[in-house]
């Protein structure tokens, strides 16, 4: 590869992905997870000649079977079978035992735990394609490069072992991380820079000592989504072995506090040892996102891809959120910029 050139994959399913609403206490509106998402960042790729773009087409089935449970995988190919412009927001969520054992199989809130995530008939394809991308990346590392990008879309670090939300289906970061296990890789580090707290893989990393999980997001005692994780005080299951690195900020923050973290996760890492590492690479941190979290400008992922890179490990950047398609594709390009820079200066 030469300086600016990185593999990036992506799948067709991305380009039609729609999903079409959410709802936000009781408020019904257009889904975050827009399709011109997609077209943000391809665009974005094409125009700063990151020409090296490849179509995905890995089978990553066995490995989005061992990340999440049977029964959550059975619902989700079921609603391949829904209508065409049918969709659904799970609107009961089952929360005793009880309830789970009269209604739990049938009912899809079961399986959610927002109100934010639809399931169509598109939901089950788009999420098996996007995870495929993320083991394909996964598979460009074992084969020798040392980095990639995957444009994964529906994202994933809020999946749960048995429950979608936050726009994700499938955890591609654990799927992926799941894949370089079964093919000889012993230690694997993620860093997640989405502005939210990566639940999904939190939960999935959580008795895993071979893995370490850091993340940098919104405070969720600031109120910031998924609310109930991402705090400074949870270490994994062996606090004296600690394997998760939680960096909560308050909202409204800059660049400078928010490299602060990253410079005491990337430590984290280092101290780790990894073989590999899996960037949950989120663009919400941006300061016209929506969501209106961070402080962070476009020239600033730049910096922080360089940071990243200078680890000399093994990098898959797995795309999460990032809302504003005006500045996504541009964001994703500043900071794969940083990925594939060979020199320069550094805060
Ligand atoms: C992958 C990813 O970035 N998922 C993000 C999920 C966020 N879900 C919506 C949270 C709604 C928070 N409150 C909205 C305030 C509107 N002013
Ligand atoms: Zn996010």
């Amino acid at each position: 590869m030469k300086e600016g050139e990185i593999k990036a994959l992506y799948s067709t399913e991305t380009l039609t992905y729609s999903p079409q609403k959410e709802i936000h206490l009781g408020q019904t509106m257009p889904n975050h997870d827009s399709v011109a998402r997609a077209h943000s960042i391809m665009s974005a790729l094409g125009q700063a000649g990151f020409v090296d773009i490849h179509i995905s087409s890995v089978a990553g089935m066995p490995w989005i079977e061992q990340v999440h449970s049977a029964d959550y995988l059975r619902f989700l190919r079921s609603t391949s079978n829904m209508s065409p412009g049918q969709e659904i927001l799970p609107s009961f969520f089952p929360w005793t035992p009880d309830y789970i054992a009269t209604i739990g199989e049938d009912e899809p809130g079961y399986y959610a735990y927002d109100t934010y995530t639809p399931v169509s008939r598109d939901t089950y394809r788009s999420s098996v394609a996007s995870a495929n991308c993320a083991v394909a990346g996964a598979q460009l590392l074992l084969e020798g490069e040392k980095s990639a990008y995957v444009l994964t879309r529906p994202p994933g670090h809020h999946a749960l072992k048995d429950k979608m939300g936050g726009y994700c289906y499938f955890n591609n970061t654990a799927i992926a991380a799941q894949y370089l296990f079964d093919h000889g890789m012993r230690r694997v580090a993620i860093l997640d820079i989405d502005a939210h707290h990566g639940n999904g893989t939190q939960q999935w990393a959580w008795d895993r000592p071979n893995v370490i999980f850091a993340s940098i997001h919104g405070n969720p005692d600031a109120n910031i989504y998924p609310y109930a994780s991402g705090r400074a005080d949870e270490l994994g299951a062996d606090p004296q072995n600690r394997n998760i690195y939680n960096f909560p900020l308050q909202p409204g923050v800059g660049e400078r506090q928010y490299h602060n973290k990253v410079v005491r996760a990337i430590e984290a890492i280092k101290q780790f040892h990894p073989e590999v590492l899996l960037v949950s690479a989120g663009f919400d941190t941006h300061r016209d996102d929506p969501f209106k979290i961070f402080d962070l400008c476009t020239p600033y992922y730049q910096i922080l891809g360089m940071k990243i890179s200078k680890l000399g490990i093994p990098t898959l950047h797995i795309q999460e959120g990032g809302y504003n398609t005006e500045t996504l594709g541009e964001n994703v390009v500043a900071y794969l910029k940083g990925v594939t820079a060979k020199s320069g200066a550094e805060i």
